[in-house]
């Protein structure tokens, strides 16, 4: 049973507006292998080192072609406990806010009503020159031919409709993702290794605007020290629990 403070329980419970900031590791049990960790994404590539315009734009069949790997694997998971509890446990506190930085789609499938896609969503393509959408069997077919996907529209290059390194966040998700923070009694941290930013930053600001932050993960992170509780524990566990918890404490 992961463990958890009452205070956390309480502050759940009674809270306004809570936020959730979740990372690559809220789907590891969906079977989507996270960055950082030693299984990582497409073992042989580096996501720093594809996940950028320049990479793109030298060989954009084989950045296409790995997102196309990584949207594949990703249609073909299921939401698991974790994101389910977190569409479940609105319905026991006035607001909450899902924050994702993850690209994977998951949080919606499992139902969440606020969903701020920080770094986008793998299962939107759209045209670099023109912005048209495109659709995913457009990539498909031009990958399966060995040449790179174009828009139908005026031949522009086709690219997934996620944030890469070195791009700016959508500045609506950002602002929304603020607002959330600056919101909430409580902020969860859960699955992130908080080293990218600016998503890192939101659990630190909810703690300065005197949110109680709390942080689901088996292993340490670069905001451990400055989280008021961290539950060791994976989050497909930890969330059903403190889900059960909070419901128990609000329908009493
Ligand atoms: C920007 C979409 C500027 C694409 C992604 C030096 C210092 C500080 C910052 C920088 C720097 N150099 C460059 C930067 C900025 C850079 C950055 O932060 N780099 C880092 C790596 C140092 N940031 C950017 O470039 C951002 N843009 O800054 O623009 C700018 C400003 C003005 C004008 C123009 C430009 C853009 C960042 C977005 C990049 N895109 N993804 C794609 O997916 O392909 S980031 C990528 O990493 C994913 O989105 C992922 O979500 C994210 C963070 O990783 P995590 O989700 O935390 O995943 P990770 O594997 O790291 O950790 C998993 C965790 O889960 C672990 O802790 C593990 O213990 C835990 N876990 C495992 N199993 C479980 C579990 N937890 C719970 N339950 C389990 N079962
Ligand atoms: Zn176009």
């Amino acid at each position: 049973m992961p463990d958890f403070s009452d205070t956390l329980v309480d502050r759940l419970a009674g809270a306004d507006a809570v936020a959730v900031l979740t990372g690559a590791g809220i789907s590891a049990e969906s079977g989507i292998p996270t960055f950082r960790d030693p299984d990582g994404l497409w073992e042989k590539f580096d996501p720093q080192e594809l996940a950028n315009v320049e990479a793109f734009l030298d060989n954009p069949e084989l950045v296409q072609g790995w997102y196309r790997h990584r949207r594949q694997l990703v249609e073909e998971a299921e939401p698991n406990a974790g994101h389910r509890a977190l569409a479940e446990l609105e319905a026991h506190v006035s607001e909450l806010s899902v924050i994702t930085q993850n690209v994977d789609d998951l949080h919606n499938r499992a139902g969440s009503g606020t969903v701020i896609e920080l770094h986008g969503n793998i299962t939107r393509n759209y045209c670099m020159d023109c912005d048209r959408p495109a659709e995913p069997e457009t990539v498909d077919a031009a990958i399966q031919d060995g040449r790179p996907a174009r828009c139908p529209e005026c031949d522009g290059l086709i690219r997934p409709d996620v944030v890469w390194f070195g791009e700016m966040l959508p500045p609506d998700a950002v602002e929304r993702a603020d607002a959330a923070t600056s919101r909430a009694d409580v902020f969860l941290s859960v699955g992130t290794s908080a080293v990218v930013y600016p998503a890192a930053q939101f659990p630190v600001e909810a703690r300065a605007g005197g949110a109680y932050v709390a942080e689901i993960n088996p292993d340490t992170t670069g905001i451990t020290d400055e989280v008021d509780e961290s539950i060791r524990a994976p989050a497909g566990e930890a969330l059903p629990a403190l889900r059960d918890a909070v419901s128990a404490r609000t329908t009493g």
